[in-house]
């Protein structure tokens, strides 16, 4: 059997899991990948290059009905539902093969993802064993209708709800990622390895997908994870190659448990000692943490901090506090390892002074980055309850985000910037641009420029900010440097890609052939349906 994932953006580590488990149990398993540059919201978004030099949906169904799949697998996040959607029905209409979503979108809202036509079935949480069951009865009036843990399918008249099965316990028991269906189509990849060592957080923050857990998997104990065996034989396999140059850890928090760091700090220096950056979390650091993170060679390490205001931090179920945040910097500090910090901005009840305060606080530990996210409203999470609850969003609004739908896109501006908060939410902007020159300019400057409230005055907007990223990649630290160039190394090849197909005419080829076989005629502009 062969299973055809599709996705656009970055590396997706969930392909990479399903696609080597289906290896291991003898099916066959390929990856139609769209870098889509200028959409994924991963670089430097920009949506006239986007209709210009994108693959249409057609486009991208043809390439996928030419792999010849059994099964073709989606995986969304809530800012690419949409384009999974335009391409799944695109696929209908040329071939009955049976369509499979999972991944973040589609478990926090699988009844809405259900609902689409183009949507055989929708898996919930974990989906190694799933995409197996799912394989094994892949014909279009068998699939996902049986008793397959994790899948909600559409039966007569009605949704239906498999339950879920137990997670995978012993994540040694997994195969390593397939990489290699990455790599091909995106060399540049390669040059930053990613890698998880464990799957699951022991918080839930309203605002993260992690706060869906309780209801999806209840009773469960979330995290698991690797044996340092497990882990570094993957990471001695790759780095032979030659061509990572870094590691980057993208478990929630890597910092969990001080026992596991010794031992993997032995271990990494001995057979791996590439430069690394991974995540940690105020309540999960501790000198002898920064002591193993500074013997294994760690170049980076990022703080996720999100606020300083106390309440915010209890209205978000988020624990954490200024002091806390302090003492794991002095910590990290003490042990020569560089740290950033991961601020949000638009958190509810949030306005103008928090951000002061905050910067105010970061002046004075002096990140060597401050990585800046706006509050983003996400399917299934507590966070989005309650704003519908509390009257922040409207059930309009809930409902477009549920289906994934961009009008509005999910980020609080958007969102919640009319009326009384227009102007707040404008100063916000102001100031995310003095979050990012922090780490370039002198303590003094910074107490100026928001004291007098010069920051007002700086430009803004994503180029300016893109430009202040640029240079603190050429003047900051080795790992911000390489995280810098793989999205640039990424953004430059999927422009080479998406300029070469339009220059050879295949997009267009495309379109036609997809036309016909839908018995359509061809819409007038290549670009008129994107
Ligand atoms: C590592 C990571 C990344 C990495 C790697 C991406 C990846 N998915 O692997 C990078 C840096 C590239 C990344 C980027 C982004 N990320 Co990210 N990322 C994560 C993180 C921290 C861990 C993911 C992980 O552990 N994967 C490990 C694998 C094994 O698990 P998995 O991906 O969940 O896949 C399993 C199941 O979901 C399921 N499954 C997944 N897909 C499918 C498909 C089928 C058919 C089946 C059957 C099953 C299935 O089976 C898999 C194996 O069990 C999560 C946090 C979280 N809660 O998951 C956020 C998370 C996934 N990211 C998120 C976001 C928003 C983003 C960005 C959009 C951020 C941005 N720029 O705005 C970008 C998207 C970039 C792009 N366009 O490609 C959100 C997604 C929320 C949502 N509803 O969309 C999350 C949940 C964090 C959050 N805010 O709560 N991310
Ligand atoms: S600590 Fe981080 S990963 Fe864990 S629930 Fe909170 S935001 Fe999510």
């Amino acid at each position: 059997m062969r299973v055809t994932f599709v996705t656009s953006g970055l590396e997706h580590l969930g392909i990479e899991a399903l696609s080597a488990y289906a290896k291991a149990h003898g099916h066959e398993s390929v990856l139609v990948y769209e870098p889509k540059p200028f959409s994924s919201n991963s670089g430097p978004d920009n949506a006239f290059l986007a209709r210009l030099l994108e693959p249409t949906p057609e486009s991208t169904a043809q390439r996928v009905a030419a792999t010849r799949p059994d099964v073709i697998a989606f995986s969304s996040y809530t800012i690419t539902h949409r384009w999974s959607v335009e391409v799944a029905r695109a696929l209908k209409r040329i071939a009955p093969t049976p369509i499979v979503f999972g991944g973040p979108h589609v478990s926090g809202a699988p009844s809405h993802s259900i609902r689409e036509a183009a949507i055989d079935a929708v898996v919930e949480g974990e989906g190694e064993e799933t995409l197996l069951d799912l394989m094994a009865c892949a014909e279009p009036d068998r699939f996902g209708r049986t008793d397959v843990p994790n899948v909600w399918f559409k039966g007569d008249g009605e949704l239906i709800k498999n339950p879920v099965r137990p997670l995978i316990a012993d994540l040694d028991s997994l195969p390593w990622a397939d990489k290699t269906i990455f790599y091909e189509p995106m060399p540049t990849f390669e040059r930053e390895f990613y890698v998880i060592s464990r799957r699951g957080c022991p918080f839930r923050c309203s605002f993260c997908e992690y706060s869906i857990f309780p209801k999806q998997y209840p009773g469960e104990k979330p995290v698991r994870r690797r044996s340092v065996e497990h882990l570094i034989a993957e990471l001695r396999h790759w780095k032979a190659r030659g061509r990572a140059r870094k590691v980057f850890f993208w478990d929630a928090i890597f910092t969990l448990d001080v026992n596991w760091m010794r031992q993997f700090a032995t271990a990494y220096r001995r057979d791996v000692g590439l430069p690394f950056e991974c995540y940690t979390h105020p309540h999960a650091m501790s000198r002898d943490m920064a002591r193993a993170l500074a013997d294994a060679g760690c170049t980076m390490v990022r703080v996720g901090v999100q606020t300083v205001n106390s309440d915010t931090l209890a209205d978000m179920d988020r624990k954490g506090d200024e002091n806390r945040v302090r003492t794991t910097v002095d910590q990290l500090r003490d042990h020569g390892i560089p740290y950033s910090l991961d601020h949000m901005l638009g958190l509810p009840g949030e306005g103008p002074e928090d951000q002061r305060a905050a910067l105010r606080f970061y002046n004075e530990v002096r990140p060597g980055r401050i990585v800046l996210h706006w509050m983003t409203y996400l399917p299934g999470t507590t966070a989005l309850d309650r704003a519908r609850d509390d009257g922040i969003l409207t059930t309009e609004q809930v409902e477009r985000i549920l289906n994934g739908d961009q009008t509005e896109g999910f980020e609080a501006p958007r969102l919640v910037g009319q009326g009384e908060h227009r102007e707040a939410l404008d100063e916000m902007r102001r100031l995310a641009v003095l979050f990012d020159v922090l780490p370039l300019l002198p303590r003094g400057a910074i107490t100026w420029l928001l004291e007098s409230r010069a920051y007002r005055y700086l430009p803004r907007g994503m180029a300016v900010r893109q430009l202040i990223a640029l240079m603190l990649a050429m003047v900051g630290d080795e790992a911000t440097r390489e995280r810098i160039f793989t999205i640039l190394g990424a953004t430059a090849r999927g422009t080479t890609t998406a300029l070469r197909a339009r220059l050879s005419g295949s997009e267009r080829r495309a379109r036609v052939a997809s036309a016909a076989a839908a018995g359509r005629p061809l819409p007038a502009s290549p670009e008129s349906s994107t």
